[in-house]
Order: structure tokens, then sequence, then C-alpha cells
């Protein structure tokens, strides 16, 4: 049987939907238009599509969006300063320093220099600690968009097995905590497996759920899926392809061709997680603006 895909594209335009009518609620209630920084350093083909959608998405919503860009020879100091004016602008509601950054500059001072009130990435030890403890936080954007997938589709998580491959700070790590979360989508038996972990195969045909997120295109082979389990893929690898207009395809980091048949649901690459990430951002800005985590 056939695994039910799920439409990640699609289930981002409802929720962008949802969102711009609130909006519109809001601004005719007199309210704040919800605004969000972000920030560009260098030019990344891939960063600079990935910020490109974000705006877009912030237009089409009503949000106000500040792009700041500068090239990657820009100083860590400079960059802190940037920070700083976006920590102390009373209009913008939260921002974003799209990752990675170039290597003379340090990611982990950057994410330390955010204001936590601000920080829409959920990416500062205030809200990562805020997440782990259940607290009210910003959720970092791809885990949440992958909560929000399992809600949307109804996907039973209590007590079922989820093997997270990937032990990333914004990823693998976050959706660990997330899934053992006594909520739901939540209360589920997590394995945190990543490089060093032995038998991976062993594990993922042990999973009622797999989240994917190493960064290898077709890591995830049909041998490795339980029969009718949830496949998340989060990976978005690009990989030449001649035949392809812009010379790459996107791959996840499941063989989807072979998993699909294997599976009770998928999600593709492109049209899965990805603008899902987009989707959360925006929740993540609309509530910093109704100032609902923070006051
Ligand atoms: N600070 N850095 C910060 N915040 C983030 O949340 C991100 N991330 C990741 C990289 N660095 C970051 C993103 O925005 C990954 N990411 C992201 C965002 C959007 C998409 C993929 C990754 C996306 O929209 N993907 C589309 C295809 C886009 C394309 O054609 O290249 C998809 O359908 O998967």
């Amino acid at each position: 049987m056939a695994a039910t895909i799920i439409d990640g594209k699609q289930l981002a335009k409802t929720i962008k939907e949802e969102i711009r009518q609130e909006v519109e609620r809001i601004k005719l209630q007199g309210g704040k238009t919800p605004h969000l920084g972000a920030v560009l350093i260098g030019d990344d083909p891939a960063s600079q599509s990935y910020i490109r959608s974000k705006v877009r998405s912030c237009e089409q919503c009503g949000f106000a969006s500040t792009l700041i860009q500068k090239p990657s020879i820009i100083t860590e100091y400079q960059l802190l300063s940037i920070i700083k004016e976006l920590n102390d602008d009373d209009d913008i509601d939260g921002f974003i320093v799209q990752l990675p950054l170039p290597e003379h500059i340090d990611e982990e001072k950057v994410t330390l220099a955010i204001d936590p009130k601000k920080d829409v990435d959920g990416f500062h030890p205030v809200n990562f600690g805020r997440m782990a403890l259940g607290l009210p936080s910003y959720l970092p954007a791809t885990p949440n968009g992958i909560l929000e997938m399992l809600k949307r589709y109804k996907i039973e998580t209590s007590g079922k097995h989820c093997v997270v491959v990937g032990r990333s700070n914004i990823v693998g790590k976050p959706m660990s905590i997330l899934l053992a979360n006594k909520s739901y989508p939540g209360n589920c038996t997590v394995t945190l497996t990543h490089s060093r972990t032995q038998d991976l195969a062993a594990e993922t045909r042990r999973a009622d759920i797999i989240i994917a997120a190493i960064g290898i295109p077709n890591f995830i082979t049909a041998d490795m899926v339980k029969e009718g389990a949830t496949i998340i893929d989060v990976g978005i690898n690009r990989v030449d392809d001649v035949t392809a207009k812009r010379g790459y395809r996107l791959k996840g980091d499941v063989d989807f061709e072979n998993v699909q048949s294997k599976a009770g649901f998928i999600t593709p690459v492109p049209g899965g997680v990805g603008p899902m990430t987009v989707a959360s951002l925006l929740i993540n800005t609309l509530r910093a603006s109704k100032k609902e985590v923070y006051d």
C-alpha cells in the first residue's frame, strides 16, 4: 500500500492564510503590524533562496519585514552591532540571523547576542532551555513545523517509538525533546541517533516515526523502515543534475521512491518540511508581536 504523502507546501499555505486573516483583524482593531527582521551574510544561494521565501511569506501575511544583507567580509563586531540595533528597535518584534555564517564569525556568540524576547528562531539558550522544560518559548522553526504536520494529519504519537537521526542543535536535539514532552504531538519513546550509533538500521526498523535530519541524500533506505511507519524527511540536499533547469535537484535524506511504498505517511522533498519551517517562523513572529511568550 502506498503511503499518504504529507503536503507541507499546502499545509504551509493554509497556515499562512490563517495568519493573514488574524493579522487583518489585528490591524482593523488598531493593533501592531508584526515586523520580522532578517539578517543575511554572504551570497550562499541556498540561504538567499530561504531568506527570499521568508520575506515573501511576510508580505503574503501582511507582516512588515526588514532585510539586512551584508557581504561575507563583514567583521564579527559589525554583525554584533547590527544585532544590537535590532534588539533596540522597538518596531522589530523578532529577527533571525540566517545560518550558516562565514567561518570567521562565531555562531554561538551571535546567537547569544540576540535578545531572547526577539529570538523567533528559538536558538538562544534561554529559549532552548525553556523549550526543554516545557515553559512558554519560541520553538525552533523546523521541529515546530514537524509537530504541526503530525498534528494536522492527526498522526498518533502517544506511546509510539520515534527515532531521530541526527543530533544538530537546530533539528535533531530539540526534536527529540519535543516528541518526548507530555503533550500532543508528543508522549513518544524517543531514540536520538547519530554518526556514532551502532547498527543504525536496527534502531530505525523499530521506529513508528523516523525523523531524518542527517544531510546525506538517500541515507534512509527501504530496508531501514518498518511497514506503515511515518517518515519525516528534513534533508534538503542539492545534487547535481544536468537535466534540471537550475543544474541541480533537491533530494531528501530519505530514498523516497523506494520508501514510499512501505511507509504509512511520508514527507516529500521539496514540498515537505521546508515550507513548514517558513510557516513556523511566521507563527513565532506573530506570537512575538502579540507578546504571547514574553511581555
Ligand atoms: N537562522 N538559519 C536560521 N534559521 C533557519 O530556520 C534556518 N533554516 C535552515 C538553514 N538555516 C537557517 C531554514 O530557514 C533550513 N531552512 C530552510 C528554509 C526553507 C526551506 C528549506 C530550508 C524551503 O523552503 N525549502 C523548499 C525548497 C526551496 C528551494 O527550492 O531551494 C522545500 O520545498 O523544501
